[in-house]
Parts: structure tokens; C-alpha cells; sequence
């Protein structure tokens, strides 16, 4: 079954704390395939292009900042229905509201610094995932 698919990044904070095993772990368990992933470090206007649809929320600064303050892990994934399912398995955004047991509650510091990125709707992921992976580069 092919699935549909979203899009993560493991964050900065995550990468520094040497959990980006114990992360893929906990996608692979959730019944996640990766489809495509790369490690690299994005420069602060590369943060600012992916952020863009937030640039006018408080925190959008912050945020460039810190999303460009350390290498990342972008990874395409695919499950039936991906997007809601890895936004369960991560839980909430502010990570002191996040269910026991999702990736946020066991590695996020912060509601900046809170361990991964998932798409919020199908089109963004496709969107997400277009930014950081050529077809040749998706598995
Ligand atoms: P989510 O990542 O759960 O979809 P969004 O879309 O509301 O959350 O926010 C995008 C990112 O912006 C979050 N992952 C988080 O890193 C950051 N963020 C959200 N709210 C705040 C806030 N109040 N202060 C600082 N950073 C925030």
C-alpha cells in the first residue's frame, strides 16, 4: 500500500541531544516508512523560505533563529493517512501539553524547541516535502 505521505523534521534541540535514533525509532514503531531523509543545516534565509506561512506570527524570528542554529533531519514518511496519525504520535505543540509517551513529551524542551516538525494537511506536506526533495531523491 502506498499510502499517503507528511513531512518531518528532527529540530536543532533533538539533533544536539543525540536523539535522532530513539526519534526514527519511535516513526518506525508508529508504522511509518521513510521515504526520503537527508541531515543537513539550513541557513537562516533557507529557515525563513520554509517558515514563510508564518511570517507574521509573533515567534517567526525565533523561530528562523533557532531552526537554523543546528543541523536538522528531514524525512519524508508514508502510512495511510500520514498526516493526522504522525501528528497523534508526535502530540501537542507546547510539549508540557503533549500526551505521555509521543515523541514531544519524551525529547522536546520547549514549545520552540520542541524536538520535530510535522506537516498540518496534506497539501502542506506535499509542499513541505517538494521544498527538500527532488523526485530522484524520493524512495
Ligand atoms: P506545529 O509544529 O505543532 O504544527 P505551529 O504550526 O503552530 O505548530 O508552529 C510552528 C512552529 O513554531 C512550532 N513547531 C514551534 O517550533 C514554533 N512555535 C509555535 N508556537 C510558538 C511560540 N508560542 N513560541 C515560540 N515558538 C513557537
Amino acid at each position: 500500500m502506498a499510502g499517503t505521505i507528511t513531512f518531518t523534521m528532527i529540530k536543532p534541540d533533538a539533533v544536539e541531544a543525540n536523539n535522532i535514533g530513539p526519534i526514527l525509532a519511535k516513526i518506525n514503531e508508529g508504522g511509518f516508512r521513510i521515504v526520503a531523509m537527508k541531515y543537513l543545516h539550513l541557513t537562516k534565509e533557507q529557515a525563513g523560505l520554509f517558515y514563510e506561512v508564518h511570517k507574521e506570527r509573533p515567534f517567526y524570528g525565533e523561530l528562523v533563529d533557532y531552526m537554523s542554529a543546528g543541523p536538522i533531519v528531514a524525512a519524508v514518511l508514508s502510512k495511510e493517512n500520514a498526516v493526522a496519525d504522525y501528528r497523534t504520535l508526535i502530540g501537542a505543540t507546547d510539549p508540557t501539553k503533549a500526551e505521555k509517551g509521543t515523541i514531544r513529551n519524551l525529547f522536546a524542551k520547549s514549545i520552540a524547541a520542541n524536538a520535530v516538525h510535522g506537516s498540518d494537511s496534506d497539501e502542506n506536506a506535499n509542499i513541505e516535502a517538494n521544498f527538500f526533495f527532488s523526485k530522484l531523491e524520493r524512495f
